[in-house]
């Protein structure tokens, strides 16, 4: 039988006259998908398509992917830098040579002034991994401020940080192959089909073959949810008290693999002795999911010849966001699921680039995931960049989180902000505002003009994005992989490298050129090889030309282990099996327990119901750049609630109406959009929107990684009686 268009007038595709197609790797999620971007006679990039020989996709792009050849000609983007004066007045435009000379005066005027730390740096990961290199040794080799930290302690610090406490080291363990060989997936917190769309499709398409059950653990009925053979609408913020309640019955029932515990762990007794507490009866009245369920998932999990665990947001960003990693690898443990096909731990990175910065930036410590905490890793760095090893601070400082309070406090009084907006991705923005305002000097560093933390700063950089510069991305399965220059940038902007580059010959002149910084991207990444040598992130093999060959080659990859066939030709595909152990001194991981403690602000009288913020397919982040792709925009143009058509209905709101959202932040206004993808007691918020989400979120810490837990708080609603001012007003708060 035929379908569909049979009969009728075909789709017809316009031919966009392409005359030759450019290597890339997506610049939106960690998916990692190869792209190609199509440049027409005139060198204008005019299509994006997938690349079919690339392993990660294998020919497809999701909604974003496939317009993203757009975002060279979009609004907004900035083509000049721009300057204030010292009172804050006349936004100039200015040559790169005075704006660079005055970032370099500034910084230490700050520092000599207020201390080496006074002086904060934030970056992002969204930069190309040379482009964190070179960062990280200005940061840490020249400038000396340990007021340096990226945008990732609000994404993946929780998922590094759990790493760390396990195995002894960041690095994800498996790759999506490991969907071909699982018996079972539970995803913890993670909407993929939206937020990762062709790691989802990987998924799916072992999934038809195999079968293998789906077991999705979210507060929302998401659209990953709606297929799962089984979900979990857990209590917000309870995810430990599940994991806890599962190894309860996987011991209780005998259920754990021995041989591998005995073999490779330390900590069994003090975790036993903890998981006791959460019988799955007392464990079903904190978490929400009933007692039977409990024990169906914790024996089809430990049952399951090899199980796979992957986990995103949901997780990480709670007050318990570490644990919840560490959680999630205990079970892994316990069951001998690590370092196997389809056996594994996996964290759903988030950004394009967030590995990148993990293993490069020297944020958290120096590159090659070295501390600064080992005097080793100190000495070792100091020598290979020319630089006094006791130049570097002895441990880390404060992180993303902390480094705003500390704006506050006027410990910091200089900030550049590096491809990172806090105004709609901080919590609490209207607190942010204020904090921005208190410096004495802001710069910020965009690929776009119209960012609002423009309208702090002193000093605006703008920067080449994505294709428009050259370099590497690491992707959430240890893949990396190259975006070539398909286009130049905009008007006189520059790309990251080259800002930092400049500025670092500023600082380098003070001590008589002492440091080398490679201005090449391909030069740069052969510098990382030499100090990947010998570490977990070992890059030592690859160089640019062989990573566009293969289409993206995972770490680690030497070039000994390559020649002798030990890997394949596309890299290592999974850690801790049998040639890489655990990092600990003693090789062996770690069982840790995990005391809950109920610590969020949740739902009371005054302010019943839950707030739960994340993401929507077609947008990213703050929409600097899918805010103005029309097919991405015309999706979710304005700012929306999920809200449980029964609940809407005792309130007296109707689907389309607008709003008010108040929490003990601030408020703010938004459509009402009437779903039963939500509970009764809870409303879901994209992030996406300026002036929206962040203005009401409370953002309690993880005591260990410092993350924000964006998904929890409270706030009550209020029906706006005036539809037509909401209407107006809302469209004030717009950006676009
Ligand atoms: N389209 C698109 N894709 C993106 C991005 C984007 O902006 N747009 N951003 C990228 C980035 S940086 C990231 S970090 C990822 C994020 O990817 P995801 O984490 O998959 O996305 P989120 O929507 O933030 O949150 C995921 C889910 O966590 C659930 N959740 C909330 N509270 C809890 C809880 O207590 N327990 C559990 N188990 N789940 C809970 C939410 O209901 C939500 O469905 O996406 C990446 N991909
Ligand atoms: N309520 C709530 N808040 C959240 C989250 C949530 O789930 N809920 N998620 C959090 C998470 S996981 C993340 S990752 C953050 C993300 O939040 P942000 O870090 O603020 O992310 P973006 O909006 O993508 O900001 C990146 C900026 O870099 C610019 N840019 C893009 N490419 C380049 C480039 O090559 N060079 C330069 N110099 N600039 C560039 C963009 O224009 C943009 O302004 O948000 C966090 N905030
Ligand atoms: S899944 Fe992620 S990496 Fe792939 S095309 Fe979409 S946004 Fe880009
Ligand atoms: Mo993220």
């Amino acid at each position: 039988m035929l379908f569909g268009r049979y009969k009728k007038n075909p789709i017809k595709i316009a031919d966009k006259q392409v005359k030759d197609w450019k290597y890339a790797t997506c610049g939106y999620c960690s998916t990692g998908c190869a792209i190609e971007i199509g440049v027409n006679e005139a060198g204008k990039p005019v299509a994006s398509r997938g690349v079919g020989g690339a392993d990660v996709n294998r020919g497809k792009l999701c909604v974003k992917g496939i317009f993203e050849h757009e975002l060279f000609t979009s609004a907004g983007r900035g083509d000049q830098p721009k300057m204030r004066n010292e009172f804050h007045e006349d936004y100039q435009e200015t040559t790169w040579d005075t704006a660079l000379d005055r970032v370099h005066k500034e910084i230490r005027s700050i520092q000599e002034k207020h201390g080496p730390d006074s002086f904060a740096i934030l970056s992002t990961g969204q930069l190309l991994t040379e482009e964190f290199y070179t960062l990280g040794k200005l940061t840490r080799g020249l400038i000396g401020t340990n007021t340096y930290d990226g945008n990732t302690t609000l994404c993946m610090a929780s998922a590094v940080s759990g790493y760390k406490r396990s195995f002894g080291s960041d690095g994800p363990p498996g790759c999506y192959e490991d969907f071909e060989h699982t018996d079972l997936l539970i995803a913890w917190g993670s909407n993929l089909p939206e937020q990762h769309p062709i790691i989802y499709w990987r998924m799916k398409e072992a999934q038809e073959k195999r079968g293998f059950p789906l077991i999705v653990i979210d507060p929302r009925v998401t659209m990953y949810a709606q297929m799962a053979d089984i979900h979990l609408p857990i209590t917000p913020g309870t995810d430990i008290v599940l994991q806890n309640a599962m190894l309860n019955v996987i011991f209780a029932e005998g259920l754990e693999d021995k041989d591998y515990i005995e073999a490779n762990t330390n900590g069994l007794d003090e975790l036993k002795a903890e998981v006791a507490n959460y019988d799955p009866i007392t464990a079903a009245k904190i978490c929400g999911i009933d007692e039977g369920t409990i024990r169906v998932v914790a024996r089809l999990y430990a049952k399951a010849g090899a199980a796979m665990s992957i986990w995103t947001m949901g997780i990480n960003q709670s007050t318990h966001g570490s644990d919840g990693v560490v959680g999630i690898n205990n079970l892994s443990l316990c069951t001998g699921n690590i370092g196997k096909p389809g056996g594994t731990s996996l964290s759903i990175t988030g950004q394009c680039n967030a590995m990148g910065t993990r293993e490069w930036s020297s944020c958290s410590g120096l590159p090659g995931y070295r501390l600064l905490e080992v005097p080793e890793n100190r000495e070792e760095i100091g020598q290979f960049w020319n630089v006094d090893p006791e130049f570097f601070p002895k441990k880390r400082g404060l992180v993303h989180t902390d480094i705003y309070p500390a704006i506050e406090t006027g410990q910091v009084k200089g900030l550049w902000l590096i491809a990172t907006n806090p105004m709609s991705s901080m919590p609490n923005t209207e607190r942010i505002r204020k904090t921005l305002e208190k410096l004495d000097f802001l710069v910020v560093q965009d690929s776009y003009a119209d960012v609002e933390t423009t309208q702090y700063a002193h000093m605006y950089l703008p920067a080449a994005t994505w294709a428009e510069k050259e370099g590497c991305f690491t992707n959430t399965e240890r893949r990396v992989n190259i975006v070539r220059k398909v286009t130049d940038a905009p008007g006189n902007s520059q790309s990251d490298l080259w800002i930092f580059n400049e500025v670092a010959k500023r600082f380098n002149a003070e001590n008589g050129d002492a440091v080398n910084f490679p201005e090449k991207s391909a030069d740069i990444f052969l510098e990382m090889g030499e100090l990947s040598k010998g570490r977990l992130v070992n890059i030592s093999g690859m160089n640019h030309d062989l990573i566009e060959k293969q289409r993206g080659i995972q770490w680690p990859y030497t070039k000994e282990q390559a020649d002798a066939g030990e890997i394949p030709p596309q890299g290592g595909k999974r850690l801790y099996t049998e040639s890489t152990t655990f990092s600990y001194p003693d090789k062996r991981a770690k069982l840790i327990p995990l005391p809950f403690i109920n610590n969020n602000e949740v739902p009371d009288e005054e302010y019943p119901f839950w707030l739960n913020t994340g993401r929507l397919v077609e947008h990213f982040h703050g929409r600097t750049k899918t805010g103005k792709v029309a097919n991405n925009n015309k999706y979710s143009p304005t700012p929306f609630m999920e809200i449980n058509p029964d609940a809407a209905q005792a309130l007296g709101i109707q689907h389309g109406e607008y709003v008010r959202v108040i929490s003990r932040r601030s408020d703010a206004v938004v459509m009402a959009q009437c779903t039963d993808r939500v509970s009764k007691n809870a409303v879901f918020i994209p992030f996406h929107f300026h002036d929206c989400a962040n203005r009401l979120t409370l953002g309690l810490l993880d005591p260990y990684s410092r993350q924000p837990a964006y998904k929890q708080q409270a706030i009550r609603l209020e029906p706006i009686s005036d539809q037509k001012a909401a209407a107006l007003l809302n469209k004030e708060s717009r950006k676009f």
